[in-house]
């Protein structure tokens, strides 16, 4: 766990998260600013910053629980599709320093979404 960070505070519950499932290297909680409805993030329990600072291991589990979750947000929102992305590092726009993967339910009139 890293002191000053805000994805291992709602990982360890010292803040609230809208958790909505988890195995037991992952997370997923509703984004807090979500770009459309039912937007989850996926996240290593472990304090990891980029991707490449996660073993296979780890990642294998973070991308087990998107696999599992993707279709029953989707379902859950009435949505035909849905984005998935992970912005590594900031450059490529990752504001939280704790990988995350975006669970983005699509619309099929959604404009282009994200
Ligand atoms: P990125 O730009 O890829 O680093 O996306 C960060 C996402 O994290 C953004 O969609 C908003 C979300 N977010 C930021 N702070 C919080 C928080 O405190 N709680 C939750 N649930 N989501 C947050």
């Amino acid at each position: 766990m890293s002191e000053d960070c805000i994805f291992c505070a709602i990982v360890a519950g010292d803040i609230p998260g809208r958790i909505v499932d988890e195995n037991d290297d992952a997370v997923a909680f509703l984004d807090a600013n979500p770009m459309s409805p039912g937007h989850t993030l996926v996240v290593p329990k472990a304090h990891r910053t980029r991707l490449a600072d996660m073993s296979r291991e780890e990642s294998r589990h973070v991308f087990d629980l998107v696999h599992e979750l993707a279709p029953r947000v989707e379902d859950a929102v009435d949505a035909d599709a849905h984005t998935i992305a992970v912005n590594d590092g900031p450059d490529a726009g990752q504001e939280v320093p704790h990988v995350h993967v975006h669970v983005i339910p699509r619309f099929a009139d959604d404009d282009g979404g994200p």
